[in-house]
């Protein structure tokens, strides 16, 4: 790790690199540095590039959106601007992110100090805040210059396909794990019928494409370790084009429950108004105004919608001997994709609720003669 740290511009010496965080993708290391006088931490991961094949062209997306996000916040002169953006570390030769030996793909941020982040949503302020981060962040993001931003991992919210994988695992059944998930495979079955129904009588079929965070999950915000306002959103890797309903619904399935992402007890499991309401009014402050109406009617079901594709992905998963996401334990996956059930269920029984909710937060932000 020694030798990996020092490929980047880091000022004095090398001190320590820890595993770090509960991100199911990367290896990240929590790195510190030293000189006589202080010390400073810094991320070191190593880039998943079975997940993303194209290394090169998801740096150039981080870098080009760190360096938007720290010019809007400039522009705006927010305050605490160094810790509302990620910051990468460039390499000795004023590179990215380093390619090592076996080509692993390494890259370097600046620890945000004073932040922290939860696996978990307790209280309506850390729903609020997390979803008015991501919704500052997709606002600011909006009038990014230049290209589109590549496309890092292809499909990504394509549903369809993602079921047609969990079909496929379902037949290949390589670890021999189907028989015993006839439940949960009916259950998946059943919601992908009635989903995929929904989807068209909710007008959730065309949204328009802008570009999104794709992957925002409660784990993917640093907080204020004190006030706990939301102030940066991290894990850039999949932003890119997409739909509001990706990032609408990450945020509802991972912070409308106080609950965890693999929580074995389903039956306790419930949605909570309070959360909801914390998640659209955070997400909608920065986001009500730039939504279309046709935007707007589908964001109640996005939750649902979030709660099932992860469902599949994990299902998917456990079928196949756990090759994508990272486990702790024997089965994790599989409790992760019943409690992704447990929520659409939940989700979908409040469908109306969340209607409500969502519809008084857009009258808040919106201004006055409609978006
Ligand atoms: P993964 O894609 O594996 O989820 P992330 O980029 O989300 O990887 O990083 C994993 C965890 O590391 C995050 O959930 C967060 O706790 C922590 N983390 C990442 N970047 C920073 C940073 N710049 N400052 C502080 N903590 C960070
Ligand atoms: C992964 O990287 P991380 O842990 O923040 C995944 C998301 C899933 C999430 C489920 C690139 O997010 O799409 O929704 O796990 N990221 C990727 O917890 O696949
Ligand atoms: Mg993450």
């Amino acid at each position: 790790m020694k030798e990996t740290a020092a490929q980047f511009e880091i000022p004095g010496q090398f001190a320590e690199a820890i595993p770090y965080g509960s991100g199911h993708i990367h290896a990240t290391y929590l790195l510190r540095f030293e000189d006589s006088t202080q010390s400073a931490r810094y991320i070191l991961q190593r880039i998943n590039t079975q997940v993303f094949q194209n290394p090169e062209a998801l740096m150039d997306n981080v870098s080009r959106v760190c360096t938007h996000l720290r010019q809007s916040l400039e522009r705006e002169r927010v305050r605490d601007p160094e810790r509302r953006h990620l910051r990468l570390v460039k390499t000795t030769e004023g590179r990215t992110h380093w390619v090592g030996p076996e080509a692993g793909h390494w890259r370097c941020f600046h620890f945000l100090e004073g932040t922290r982040s939860l696996d978990q949503v307790d209280t309506e302020h850390q729903a609020h805040e997390t979803a008015r981060a991501f919704g500052s962040f997709a606002a600011r993001l909006a009038d990014l210059e230049g290209p589109p931003l590549s496309v890092t991992i292809p499909d990504f919210h394509n549903l369809e396909l993602r079921y047609a994988a969990l079909e496929a695992a379902i037949r290949s059944d390589s670890h021999g794990r189907a028989k015993s998930l006839a439940a949960e495979i009916n259950q998946t079955a059943g919601w992908h019928e009635r989903l995929t129904s929904a989807i068209h009588a909710e007008g959730a079929a065309d949204l328009p494409i802008r570009i999104v965070h794709n992957d925002c999950k409660i784990n993917n915000v640093l907080l204020d370790a004190e006030t706990g306002e939301g102030l940066c959103a991290i894990d850039l890797d999949t932003v890119m084009g997409g739909t509001v309903l990706a990032d609408f619904g990450e945020l509802m399935r991972t912070s409308s429950s106080r609950s965890a992402e693999d929580e074995a007890g389903v039956a306790e499991m419930a949605i909570e108004l309070d959360l909801v309401r914390g998640v659209a009014r955070g997400y909608l402050t920065d986001m009500a105004a730039r939504l279309t109406p046709q935007e707007g009617n589908a964001l109640p079901l996005a939750g649902s919608l979030m709660a099932f594709e992860n469902a599949v992905r994990f299902l998917t998963d456990h079928l196949s001997g756990d090759v994508y996401f990272r486990i702790q334990r024997e089965a994790q996956n599989l409790d992760r994709a019943r409690a992704q059930l447990r929520r659409v269920e939940l989700l979908d029984a409040n469908r109306d609720a969340i209607r409500k909710i969502i519809e008084s937060a857009q009258l808040e932000f919106q201004p006055p003669n409609g978006p």
